[in-house]
């Protein structure tokens, strides 16, 4: 199986997140996807390629033009004002009660703001994503992984590749990023795969976070299906979306399928409601889904309260396999680092199991 992976994301090395106004050593960091290439190479079914470059035009066709130019220039404006620690975490946010009460006024007098700080609460969610020196060149490298894959799918002739993107990108919507994710992988390579089949799309995102970026970005398309399996919104990270009720509106009503779940969930519970979310898209048409994969699901994960063991992985690949659809899946999180390159490799033997799909060299 081919494997997209590009050293690009070791620039992203944030050294600490706020959490609850609190420093603490970030989760999200290069070490992750180290852990997951050196499980797959140690494997020996992996191949490892590079991406090519796309170019911003597949970006664009996502995002705005707006939030690009910001986390392209953010780190050099923090320099130039000197900015005395190694990352820019807003204290600032451009929050709904902003614009309320001026009329129809409102949006356009809340404009970007100048100084770094505020521009980073303007196109930022929250204050767990810092940005560095490398993000913008790690965020670029992680969107030609994931496109990469989708050429090696649409072009190379193979069934399933798997981007190792780093930083993920489910939570980054169209005008903003958050949830360590600074552009949504997942949903350019979901837009970029519609322009070139005119085929619908699923989403499969099985991060343990709902994607409230790719269920913005797709809210009113028919085209792109979304469904998520993630931690009730209640009690969990984003909060604000997630929840059962939201379900598309316009073109795309229907075409968005949340399962949000209790704390505690195990590999039983789990395996039953993948099954109501494989059967959403076995009963939409399309030959390809985009799996966001997270492995924050297991058990041992330091910020999640999910109960899945690696054994699950592996009948999560098969299962998602079974479909019988090409996929291009794209890491999405997963923090628990002594386990994540073999619930990683675990996961995508899953997939190389079934018919059609070249054989992986066994295991000794
Ligand atoms: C891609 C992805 O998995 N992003 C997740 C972003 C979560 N950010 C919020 C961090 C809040 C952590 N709360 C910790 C609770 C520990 N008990
Ligand atoms: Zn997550």
């Amino acid at each position: 199986m081919r494997v997209v992976y590009t050293p690009a994301h070791q620039g992203h090395d944030p050294v600490s997140e706020t959490v609850m106004g609190r420093e603490t050593p970030a989760y999200e960091v290069p070490e992750r996807a180290e852990l997951i290439r050196a499980a797959l190479v140690a494997d020996g079914g992996f191949e490892l390629v590079g991406p090519t470059e796309h170019g911003l035009d597949p970006i664009l066709a996502v995002h705005d033009p707006g939030l690009v130019r910001f986390l392209e220039e953010a780190w050099a404006q923090a320099e130039r004002e000197g900015i005395d620690r190694g990352a820019v975490i807003p204290d600032t946010w451009a929050v709904r009660g902003l614009a309320e009460g001026f009329g129809p006024e409102g949006m356009r007098l809340v404009r970007e703001p100048v100084a770094i700080a505020g521009r980073a609460g303007f196109w930022g969610l929250d204050s767990s994503t810092p940005i560095v020196a490398g993000t913008y060149v790690a965020a670029r490298g992680a969107v030609d992984t994931a496109l990469t894959a989708v050429d090696l799918v649409l072009d190379g002739g193979e069934s399933t590749v798997y981007g190792l993107c780093r930083p993920p990108g489910h939570h980054a919507a169209r005008s903003m990023y958050a949830g360590y994710c600074f552009l949504n992988n997942a949903a350019i390579a979901a837009e970029s795969i519609v322009g070139r089949t005119g085929e619908r799309v699923a989403i499969l995102d099985l991060d343990y976070h709902h994607g409230n970026g790719t269920e913005q970005i797709f809210w009113r398309r028919g085209d792109v299906l979304y469904v998520s399996i993630h931690a009730d919104p209640d009690r969990q990270y984003p909060y604000v979306l997630g929840r059962a009720d939201e379900t598309g509106e316009g073109p795309g009503a229907g075409a968005n399928l949340n399962l949000p779940l209790e704390a505690g969930v195990d590999d039983r519970r789990y395996l039953e409601v993948l099954d109501r979310a494989l059967e959403a898209i076995a009963a939409t048409p399309g030959s390809i889904v985009v799996v966001s994969l997270g492995f924050d699901t297991y058990r041992q994960d330091p910020i999640c309260d999910f109960a899945l063991t690696t054994a699950v992985y592996h009948e999560i690949g098969r299962r998602v396999a079974a479909l019988g659809r090409r996929l291009v899946v794209l890491q999405e999180g997963g923090y628990h680092r002594p386990t994540l390159g073999e619930n990683a490799r675990t996961w995508l033997r899953g997939v190389a199991g079934r018919a059609g799909e070249p054989a992986l060299p066994s295991t000794t």
